[in-house]
C-alpha cells in the first residue's frame, strides 16, 4: 500500500486519536524513508492547530506496542529533564496524542498502526545542510541528546529492530542476498559487491571493541539524519530531537557517524552524478565541534577517537543495506524511481571512498576537539 493509498483510509486513524477541534484537512509529509507521515490540520476556536500523523511500518517495526512504550519512556524522561532546566516540554521534546481510549497507537481495521505526535511549530527540517551554522546546531542537539539519556536505564528499553547496527550481521543478510539473487540483479552490481566485501574487516571492528569493553553500549538513537531534527526559526538552535522509533542501546560513534554520512556529504543521499559526491570536511569539523560540546564531557577517550570510523562504518553499512534492497527487490527503504537504492549505494561508496581519501584529515579534526 503507498503512501497515496493510505491517504484514503487515514479518516479511521483521525477518528480515533484525541485530537482536538474541528478537522481541516490532512497532506502527506516529510522525506522519511520507512512510515509514512501525515499534517493533520484543525480549527480550535479561532486558530487552526496541526498535528503530525504517522503510519508506522509494521513490517519493519514487528512490535509497535513495544516501540510506543520505549518512545513513552523516552520522552517522560527527557520532559523531566526538560522542566528542571526550566526548558518547554512542548517544543524539546516530540509529545505523542493518545487515542480516545488512551492508547499510544491506534490499529485501524485493515490492520495498520497508526500513531500521532503534537506538531512542533515555528521549527524547520532540513533535507540538506542549506547554512553550516545548520549542521552545528544539529551536532549540538544529538550531543546532548546522547548526553541526556547517559543516565536513562538502558535494560528498559525493547531492541524495537534487532541488530539494526550490527554490521557484520547486515554483511550475512547480504551475502544471503547475493547468494540468492532473487531478481537476476547481482550481474548489474559487481563492482559494488566487490567493494564491499573488499571491505569486510572495517566492518568488525567497531562490534569487536564494543565485545572486548573497549567501548560502551549507551542509549543512542541510531537515525540521527539531519532531517530528524527540528530548527527553531527564531533561535536557529536545534530544538527538538525526532524519529525516536530506534532509541535503542547502541554505540555514540554511529550516531556521529551516520549524521556524517547524511550531512556531511556534499551530494544528496540519492545523486546520480557520483562526481558530486565527497566529505566536506568543514561540516565534519563543524559536527565535531558541535557533538563533542552537545556530549560535554560524556564520552571516553575511545569513542572519541573511533568518530572517524564512525563515519565510516554507517555510510558503508547504509550503502550495504541500499544494496541488499537492491538485490532482494527493493523491499525496505521507500523508492520514487528504477534502481532508487542502487544510486543511493553508489553515493555511499563514492562517500567511503572520499573518507578513505581524507583519513588523516578526518582524524586530525577529530583529534583537535578531543
Ligand atoms: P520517518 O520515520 O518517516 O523519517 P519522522 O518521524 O522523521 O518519520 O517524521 C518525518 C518528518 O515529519 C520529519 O522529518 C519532520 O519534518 C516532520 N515531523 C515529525 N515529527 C514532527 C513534529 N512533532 N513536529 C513537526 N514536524 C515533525
Ligand atoms: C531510514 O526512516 P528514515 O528515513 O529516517 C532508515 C535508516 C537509514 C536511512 C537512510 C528504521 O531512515 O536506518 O539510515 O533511512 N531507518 C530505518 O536514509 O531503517
Ligand atoms: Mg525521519
Amino acid at each position: 500500500m503507498t503512501r497515496e493509498g493510505y491517504c484514503a483510509r487515514i479518516e479511521e486513524a483521525i477518528q480515533a486519536i484525541d485530537f482536538k477541534g474541528d478537522y481541516l484537512n490532512h497532506k502527506i509529509y516529510g522525506s522519511g524513508h520507512i512510515n509514512d507521515t501525515f499534517i493533520v490540520e484543525f480549527q480550535q476556536g479561532d486558530s487552526k492547530v496541526k498535528y503530525i500523523l504517522q503510519r508506522l511500518n509494521h513490517e519493519i517495526f514487528k512490535n509497535p506496542e513495544q516501540l510506543m512504550e520505549n518512545i513513552w519512556g523516552v520522552t517522560s524522561f527527557l520532559k523531566e529533564v526538560i522542566r528542571k532546566n526550566n526548558g518547554d516540554v512542548n517544543r524539546e521534546t516530540v509529545n505523542i496524542v493518545s487515542t480516545k481510549d488512551g492508547k499510544k497507537f491506534y490499529i485501524d481495521s485493515f490492520g495498520a498502526y497508526w500513531r500521532a505526535y503534537q506538531y512542533i511549530d515555528d521549527a524547520i527540517c532540513f533535507d540538506k545542510v542549506e547554512k553550516p551554522d545548520d549542521f552545528y546546531q544539529s551536532a549540538v542537539a544529538f550531543g546532548r541528546f546522547q548526553n541526556l539519556l547517559a543516565n536513562y536505564d538502558a535494560d528498559s528499553l525493547y531492541e524495537t529492530i534487532p541488530d539494526f547496527h550490527n554490521t557484520p550481521a547486515r554483511f550475512k543478510s547480504f551475502q544471503e542476498a547475493i547468494a540468492k539473487d532473487t531478481y537476476d540483479r547481482v550481474k548489474n552490481v559487481q563492482d559494488e559487491i566487490n567493494f564491499l566485501i573488499a571491505r569486510e574487516q572495517d566492518m568488525k571492528v567497531c562490534m569487536d571493541m564494543l565485545s572486548k569493553g573497549e567501548l560502551p553500549l549507551r542509549v543512542t538513537h541510531n537515525d540521527t539524519k539531519l532531517n530528524n531534527i527540528l530548527i527553531d526559526k527564531t533561535t536557529g538552535k536545534g530544538i527538538c530531537v525526532l524519529d525516536l522509533d530506534t532509541v535503542m542501546p547502541g554505540l555514540s560513534i554511529n550516531d556521529f557517524g551516520d549524521s556524517i554520512r547524511f550531512g556531511a556529504n556534499t551530494a544528496a543521499e540519492d545523486e546520480t552524478d557520483l562526481s558530486k559526491v565527497s566529505i566536506d570536511l568543514e561540516l565534519f569539523e563543524l559536527y565535531t565541534k558541535g557533538y563533542l560540546e552537545g556530549c560535554n564531557g560524556s564520552l571516553i577517550q575511545k569513542e572519541m577517537e573511533m568518530l572517524p570510523m564512525g563515519a565510516k562504518l554507517m555510510t558503508l553499512e547504509c550503502g550495504m543495506r541500499f544494496l541488499t534492497d537492491y538485490l532482494q527487490g527493493d523491499t525496505y527503504f521507500r523508492i520514487h524511481r528504477e534502481n532508487h537504492n542502487l544510486d543511493r549505494c553508489r553515493t555511499q561508496l563514492k562517500l567511503v571512498e572520499d573518507m578513505e581519501r581524507n583519513w588523516d584529515q578526518m582524524n586530525q579534526i577529530v583529534k583537535k576537539y578531543m
